[in-house]
């Protein structure tokens, strides 16, 4: 169903309205609800949250970009879907993770299109970027569940860089240096940004509604996979039974998701994704706890730990850091 003439009137007013800047060096962004969006996201943003309709069996993997996001999607999608699909003939052989889990602002709502979503398979599995604040009012008023997930900044940064590198060629946009990109990063003019905002947001929820938002760290899954699997299989109620632990079901969803695996499977090497303007293997890339140490000189690690600390160290929430 398209979008009325004047519910799109609307949004071209309240984009009007908000403050806009040029970010990344070649993104127009608007400030909407305290947060930098790409303008172009907006509609389906609004569209969003004016009209999606929760379920209470949903299930939400939210992050802030470049935190695990696609690692993630591919865990929930083979945890949730494991009575239907094994390693042999699971459709992540076949579909980008980001195929198999509809984004809210990026694929639900595109060109002013309204989905049709009730026929989907349930629980239904989405993902988003949102900011907390920012979900729809039904996604945090139901029973449903999100499970978010966040990365130590420092190397949530460079993996960015890299991401916009990638954007920016398929693209014929101006490249930038890894110097601007930490720049605007630091400062919360950053897509999604500002960064300590977006987690502290989902980090406060889940410490006052823990049945409601899981709260994961990339670190975590790359310590210990099978723990954070099971933590998340008992959040969105279908904890592993012994026997599919004894049989090495855990094992096999880990090792089927890993950045190894999916980065070598021909889907994820070739081709965008449907919303034609991002190649899929830019994706995955080095998939290493620590990297920032490669890229980020001292005295840029400790602006960062320094924000980290005044900004998110008060709530409680720590990254180690390598
Ligand atoms: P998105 O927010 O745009 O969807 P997201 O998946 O959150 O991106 O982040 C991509 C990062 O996750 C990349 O990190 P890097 O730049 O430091 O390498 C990517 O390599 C990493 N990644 C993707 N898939 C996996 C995976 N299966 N296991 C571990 N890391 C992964």
């Amino acid at each position: 169903m398209a979008m009325g003439d004047s519910e799109q009137e609307a949004i071209d007013d309240l984009i009007a309205s908000l403050p806009q800047e040029k970010l990344l060096n070649f993104l127009p962004c608007c400030l909407f609800q305290n947060f930098w969006y790409a303008i172009s996201m907006l509609p389906n943003v609004v569209a969003c949250q004016r009209h999606f309709k929760a379920k209470d069996k949903d299930i939400v993997v939210a992050s802030d970009p470049k935190s695990g996001t696609t690692w993630l999607m591919a865990i929930a999608f083979s945890i949730v879907n494991r009575s239907r699909f094994d390693a042999s003939n699971t459709p992540l052989l076949t579909s980008s993770p980001h195929e198999l889990v509809p984004r809210f602002e990026i694929d639900l709502f595109r060109n002013n299109s309204r989905s049709d979503l009730d026929d989907m398979e349930e629980p239904r599995l989405f993902s988003t970027h949102l900011p907390y604040p920012s979900l729809p009012e039904c996604v945090k008023r139901s029973d449903c569940r999100i499970i978010y997930i966040c990365r130590n900044p420092l190397d949530t940064v460079v993996s960015s860089w890299y991401f916009s590198l990638e954007m920016a060629r398929s693209a014929e946009w101006l490249e930038w240096s890894l110097e601007e990109h930490f720049e605007s990063y630091c400062q919360g003019k950053f897509p999604l940004g500002p960064f300590w905002e977006h987690m502290v947001g989902y980090w406060k929820e889940s410490l006052e509604r823990p049945h409601k938002v899981l709260f994961l760290k990339y670190e975590d899954l790359k310590e210990d996979i099978g723990g954070q699997m099971k933590k998340v299989a008992q959040f969105v109620g279908l904890p592993f039974t012994k026997e599919e632990e004894e049989g090495g079901v855990i094992e096999e969803i880990a090792k089927m998701c890993s950045l190894k695996t999916l980065k070598n499977l021909e889907v994820n090497k070739s081709g965008k994704l449907p919303s034609k303007t991002i190649e899929k293997r830019s994706f995955f890339r080095k998939g290493e706890v620590g990297d920032w140490v490669n890229h980020l000189t001292p005295s840029m690690a400790n602006r960062l730990n320094s924000i980290m600390q005044e900004k998110i160290g008060p709530f409680g929430l720590h990254f180690k850091t390598r």
